[in-house]
């Protein structure tokens, strides 16, 4: 599919209102009603196309999300920063005692990537190095709080231990540990998702309750991350996730190299190395991708989702890996009619409607045609971004599309749509 010179205009101004239209000053929320407050890695992804419009409206939006990361390094996902009832679980079911409310879970972390990304971008280049600068120490310290009360071993990776905290949160990739998760004294609750989108697109009652109840017992805990690892029946070392930290790793340490900050670049760079040599342990030769490592069964999962497919955008060039994980997402996406689906077709699981459990979405597919283009692949780049510019020419900035037939999913007039759009149309 492609779009006329006549359609790319119009695309660019939609996108544009669609990112006025969520600005609430100094974040912007991922769409009315449905998802009322800021989220991390949103936030992160849709400053890429904030930057397009406003540079310094793009560096406050990083920085809101940094203003609100806890002491000991932590980010959390969501920053509840007014009330509004349209969204469940609020701030009084995370109870986590901050003066502006967060959740007390953290999202893939991608604020190095796009950091990066807008630094190099910008036009007024004294603002954009005083303002990365003063973030470079915050990531670090991110990125230093996930090595620490993520990998206790140190064996190079991380875990999450909500399948919220992957951002990708109905996939197949966390169904048997999700299952292990007793939903047992969860109680009463009122969904609200359901009254915005169709219940056949969203996570069932079933997840829910353990979503539900995972965040209990955390809350249980006083929200003390170093101890939640050792206590979570959830832990779950996703190889998407680890791949967005290994590379957001790599683009700190260039970001403190340019901006002479050696100790920082140093740290960074140890990270991404060690991140990068046990990426190898969570390769899956049945599969012939990267799959989810489940560290309290302490065996690998049998689910080919899209996570398996991310670490090209962490692999260093040349590696051996990277020509068959690129073959491997064609291979994927001929089995669909817009690329990337989030999970294989050819999976007996696979779901074109439900949410990641199928569907495409286009933050998705900004790191994966990143990772072919890494990797000299730049025409199967290219298509990619051109299906989903196509895609929404024709369909609207939804939040996520059926890969079968386009048709659109979930939210409406979607930030991060509206910022991946700006950014394909470059
Ligand atoms: C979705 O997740 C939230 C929980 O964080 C939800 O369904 O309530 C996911 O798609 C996640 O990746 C995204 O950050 C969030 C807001 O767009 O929505």
């Amino acid at each position: 599919m492609t779009t006329s010179p006549r359609d790319d205009d119009r695309l660019r101004a939609e996108a544009i209102a669609i990112l006025r239209e969520n600005d609430l000053g100094a974040y912007t929320i991922p769409t009315k009603g449905l998802y009322p407050f800021q989220w991390n890695w949103d936030s992160c992804l849709v400053a890429l196309g904030l930057a397009r419009i406003d540079e310094d409206r793009a560096f406050r939006e990083i920085e809101t999300l940094f203003a609100h990361q806890w002491e000991d390094g932590f980010v959390p996902h969501i920053v509840f920063h007014a009330d509004a009832q349209s969204y469940f679980p609020g701030p009084d079911v995370w109870d986590t005692r901050r003066a502006t409310p967060t959740s007390g879970i953290t999202q893939p972390p991608v604020a190095g990537f796009c950091l990066r990304r807008l630094y190099e971008t910008a036009s007024d280049r004294e603002a954009a190095a005083a303002r990365t600068k003063a973030l470079l120490p915050r990531i670090a310290a991110w990125h230093r709080w996930f090595h620490a009360t993520r990998d206790p071993e140190a064996t190079g990776l991380v875990a999450i231990l909500h399948p919220w905290e992957s951002g990708r949160d109905n996939s197949m990739d966390w169904d048997e540990a999700l299952a292990r998760v007793s939903p047992e004294g969860v109680g009463e609750y009122v969904r609200r998702d359901t009254s915005h989108v169709d219940a056949a697109q969203r996570p069932t009652k079933a997840e829910y309750d353990r979503y539900l109840r995972l965040v209990q017992i955390f809350r249980g805990l006083g929200w003390d991350h170093g101890a939640l690892h050792e206590a979570s029946p959830f832990k779950v070392v996703d190889p998407g996730f680890n791949a967005i930290l290994i590379r957001s790793a790599e683009d700190l340490a260039a970001l403190a190299e340019a901006l002479d900050e050696p100790a920082i670049a140093e740290e960074a760079a140890r990270h991404a190395a060690a991140g990068r040599a046990a990426l190898e342990g969570l390769w899956h030769e049945g599969l012939g991708q990267y799959a989810c490592f489940d560290r309290a069964a302490g065996a690998l999962v049998e689910s080919a989702s899209i996570g398996g497919l991310l670490p090209l955008f962490a692999l260093e060039p040349g590696h051996a890996r990277a020509a068959v994980l690129a073959k491997r997402i064609e291979t994927v996406c001929a089995r669909a009619r817009h690329p990337v689906p989030s999970h294989d077709p050819a999976d007996p699981r696979f779901d074109r409607l439900r949410y990641w459990r199928g569907p495409l979405w286009l933050v998705a597919n900004r790191m994966i045609l990143d990772g072919l283009a890494r990797h000299g692949h730049v025409d199967a780049a290219t298509a990619i971004a051109r299906d989903g510019l196509a895609l929404v020419a024709r369909r609207g900035f939804a939040e996520y599309f059926d890969p079968l037939d386009g048709r659109p999913l979930g939210g409406g007039r979607f930030s991060w749509t509206a910022a991946m759009v700006l950014e394909f149309l470059d």
